[in-house]
């Protein structure tokens, strides 16, 4: 029989992203929740056995550790063919599909803004350092130091959790990329069809399901209701009402975030929502005149 142990944290984009992906599947395991910035659960030897770079999420089958979102996707998806939906059809334009797959997926090897998952990862730094600063500065210094496997990373924690919040240069970064990308979503769903790919759902929609609940999530949900992008606000309709939305992140949300968000933002949008309007209007003007 099957033993299938998933490895996350609630929110996480890269954790919903995979359970997501099991909910579409309809594969049922045990969950193991791994505090991050604010416990550093996954920068224990333990942990990092299963993920050598101390990230979340991994999927563990039968004692075989596979880490990485894309990867567990394209795992369950060759080991379950029959059952859910198919994650990796074989069926649409190869090309297209790893492209956006890209662009889409957390990948920790490219800066951060450049593609649309990156920048889901960047818009929550507000709340990452409040993570971070539940835990005293040495404490954050000498984990990360000593057991953070991604050396790169290791100076810009460091320097969040000393400063106490993000410099506004990378909120506005990430507010500025934020627009731009969700305009290339608009203008690929202006193929009229439900999903990124056409008819088929595929692994793009379940990264795109745990992308927008972070815009949301991250007090920028106006972008997701407006008339202005109306193909992007079907979309998020579509993806919010499917089973795996509320079985893959709402059932999974740790409750560590919303205080933070609520305490920066009271029911209001987030202060760089106003950033993103203004370059989602520029960016629509400049298209009408091209
Ligand atoms: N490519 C990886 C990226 C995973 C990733 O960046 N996970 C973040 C949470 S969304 C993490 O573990 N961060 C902890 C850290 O960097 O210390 C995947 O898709 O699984």
């Amino acid at each position: 029989m099957q033993n299938l142990e998933l490895y996350g944290y609630g929110e996480s984009v890269a954790s919903n992203m995979a359970r997501v992906a099991l909910a579409e599947k309809k594969i049922s395991y045990q969950y193991n929740l791994v505090y991050l910035e604010s416990k550093g659960d996954h920068l224990t030897k333990e942990y990092k056995k299963l993920n050598p770079k101390n990230l979340v999420p991994t999927l563990v089958d039968n004692g075989v550790p596979i880490p990485d979102s894309i990867k567990i996707m394209r795992h369950i998806d060759s080991s379950h063919p029959q059952k859910g939906e198919i994650l990796f059809p074989n069926t649409v334009d190869i090309e297209t599909f790893e492209n956006l797959l890209d662009f889409v997926s957390l990948d920790e090897n490219k800066e951060l803004g450049d593609t649309l998952g990156t920048t889901a990862g960047g818009i929550s730094a507000q709340i990452l350092v409040k993570m971070l600063c539940k835990r005293p500065i040495i404490a954050i210094i000498w984990d990360y130091l000593t057991k953070h496997s991604i050396k790169k990373r290791v100076p810009i924690f460091i320097l969040l959790r000393i400063l106490g919040k993000p410099p506004k240069s990378l909120s506005e970064k990430m507010a500025v990329m934020l627009a731009k990308h969700l305009l290339t979503v608009e203008e690929v769903l202006s193929h009229q069809k439900k999903f990124m790919m056409g008819d088929a759902y595929t692994a793009i929609d379940c990264c795109m399901t745990s992308i927008l609940h972070r815009v949301q999530e991250m007090r920028f949900g106006s972008v997701l209701m407006s008339d202005k992008l109306p193909n992007l606000k079907n979309y998020w309709e579509t993806l919010s009402s499917r089973n795996s939305y509320q079985a893959g992140i709402l059932d999974y949300v740790t409750g560590e975030w919303a205080p933070e968000i609520t305490a920066l933002y009271g029911d209001g949008p987030s202060e760089y929502d106003d950033l993103v309007w203004s370059e989602i209007n520029n960016l629509l003007a400049k298209g009408e005149n091209k």
